[in-house]
C-alpha cells in the first residue's frame, strides 16, 4: 500500500472544505487504510483526508501508546463540546512548529464507521485534541489559525526560508 505525499501549510488545497462522504466503498476503505499506514509510517497520531489531497470527510486517528487501537470516523461531527484545556500541538502538514491551542477539554464526535454503522465516541485529553485536530482540518482549518497574526507570519516566514534552503 502505498504512502501518502501529506501537504504543507501553507498549501492552499489545506484551506478546502471537505465534502461528506456519500457511500463508504472499497475506494473509501482502501483510502483509509492508506492514511492510517501513512500516519503510523510519519509518525503521528491523526491524519486527516484533507492532509493528503482528498476532501472527503474521512479521518484516521491511534492516540494510543501501544498505537493497536486504530479509529477509523467517516463523516465525524462534534454534537458535544465542554470545557476548556490547552495542549501543545504539532501537525504533519507544518513540520517543526509547535505551541500550545486552546480547545473543548471533553467532546462528542458521531461518526460513521467503515461498515457504514453510526457510532459516537466520548473523548477527553489527548484524544479530544486530536478529534478537533483532525476534523478542524476537514474544515480547511490548521491549527496554526488558532494562533495570532504575528505568530502566523513568523511561521510563514520561518516555512518559506526553510522551503529555500532546501529547494
Ligand atoms: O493532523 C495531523 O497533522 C496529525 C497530528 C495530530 C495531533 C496534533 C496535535 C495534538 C494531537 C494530535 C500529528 O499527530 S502531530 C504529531 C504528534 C504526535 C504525537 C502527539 C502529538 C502530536
Ligand atoms: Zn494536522
Amino acid at each position: 500500500m502505498p504512502l501518502l505525499p501529506i501537504l504543507r501549510f501553507p498549501d492552499p488545497r489545506l484551506r478546502k472544505v471537505a465534502t461528506p462522504v456519500a457511500v463508504i466503498d472499497q475506494g473509501i476503505r482502501r483510502l483509509a487504510r492508506d492514511m492510517a499506514e501513512t500516519m503510523y509510517e510519519a509518525p503521528g497520531i491523526g491524519l486527516a483526508a484533507t492532509q493528503v489531497d482528498v476532501h472527503q470527510r474521512l479521518i484516521v486517528i491511534d492516540a494510543s501508546e501501544a498505537r493497536d487501537q486504530l479509529l477509523t470516523l467517516v463523516n465525524p461531527e462534534i454534537i458535544t463540546r465542554e470545557g476548556v484545556q490547552v495542549c501543545e500541538e504539532g501537525c504533519l502538514s507544518v513540520p517543526g512548529i509547535y505551541d500550545k491551542v486552546e480547545r473543548a477539554e471533553h467532546v462528542v464526535v458521531r461518526y460513521l464507521d467503515l461498515e457504514a454503522r453510526e457510532q459516537t465516541i466520548e473523548a477527553a485529553g489527548l484524544l479530544s485534541v486530536c478529534l478537533q485536530h483532525e476534523i478542524d482540518h476537514l474544515e480547511g482549518r490548521v491549527f496554526v489559525e488558532h494562533l495570532s497574526q504575528l505568530k502566523q507570519l513568523r511561521i510563514r516566514n520561518k516555512l518559506a526560508k526553510q522551503a529555500r534552503i532546501t529547494a
